[in-house]
């Protein structure tokens, strides 16, 4: 296996372009992109949180290794996609409402997508009312909900309610992850499933999928 350790040190220290040079030097070395999620991208964001947590980072480090992560994306959505194989299932993800956060969840749908699934991806602060609207226009068997502020944790709640609402609940299988999600948060809402790792979400959309 590549060593990934100089793509998590650029991902790491904010260096777009060195995490870009990183992520493709990988890549032409035989690197999975899938790998390079889960083994070089995943722990380096995990560590930039860290740093935060510890007061070594701030916000303008923090949105420098988030645009480091983006631009590795770019490169890699389009190999994710190349199988051609009829995908799994349709998952339609997205950040509650109230909740900025999209760093996990970008790695999430980009896992998904490599995991054989289509994902479409409606980003950060959806509404219940934006979710509804999406899954009525199309089929959709996967919803995936994230949340990272324990305020948000109660829109997670208040999404699955508005889908019982809308007479859509039972159609669709509803994952849910992210920092302060658990378990028993997951089940005491209602969920399907709940996911602690990007990695393990692929795992539990086939399951879900009764694959
Ligand atoms: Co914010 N933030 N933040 N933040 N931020 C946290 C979450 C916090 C724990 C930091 C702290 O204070 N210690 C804290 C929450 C405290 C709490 O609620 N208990 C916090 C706060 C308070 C805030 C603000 C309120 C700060 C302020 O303005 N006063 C504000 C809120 C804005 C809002 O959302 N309305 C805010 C803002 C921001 C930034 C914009 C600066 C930035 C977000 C940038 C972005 O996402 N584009 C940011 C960041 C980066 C963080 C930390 C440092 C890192 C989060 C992250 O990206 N981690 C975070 C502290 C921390 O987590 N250590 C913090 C890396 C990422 C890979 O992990 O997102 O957990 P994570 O995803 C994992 C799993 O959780 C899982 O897979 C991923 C990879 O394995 N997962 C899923 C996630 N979603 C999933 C869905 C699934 C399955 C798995 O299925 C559907």
């Amino acid at each position: 296996m590549h060593d990934l350790s100089t793509l998590r040190k650029a991902v790491i220290e904010g260096e777009v372009a060195a995490s870009v040079s990183a992520a493709r030097q990988a890549l032409d070395q035989g690197v999975q992109p899938l790998d390079l999620i889960s083994q070089g991208v995943s722990p380096a964001m995990a560590e930039v949180g860290k740093l935060f947590e510890e007061g070594e980072y701030f916000v303008p480090e923090l949105l420098m290794a988030a645009r480091a992560t983006k631009e590795i994306f770019q490169i890699l959505r389009p190999l994710l996609a190349q199988s051609g194989a009829k995908p799994m299932a349709h998952v339609v993800l997205g950040t509650v409402q109230g909740d900025l956060h999209d760093i996990g969840k970008n790695l999430v749908a980009a896992m998904l997508e490599g995991g054989g699934f289509e994902v479409t991806d409606l980003g950060v602060d959806v509404s219940p009312e934006e979710f509804i609207s999406v899954l009525k226009k199309k089929p959709v068997q996967i919803v995936g909900l994230s949340a990272l502020l324990t305020t948000t944790l109660p829109a997670m709640k208040n999404t699955i309610e508005a889908f019982r609402a809308a007479g859509i609940r039972e159609q669709i299988k509803i994952m849910v992850g992210g920092a302060p999600v658990t378990m028993s948060y997951a089940l005491s809402i209602g969920a399907d499933g709940y996911s602690e790792t990007a990695a393990a979400s692929v795992d539990l959309a086939r399951r879900l999928m009764g694959a």
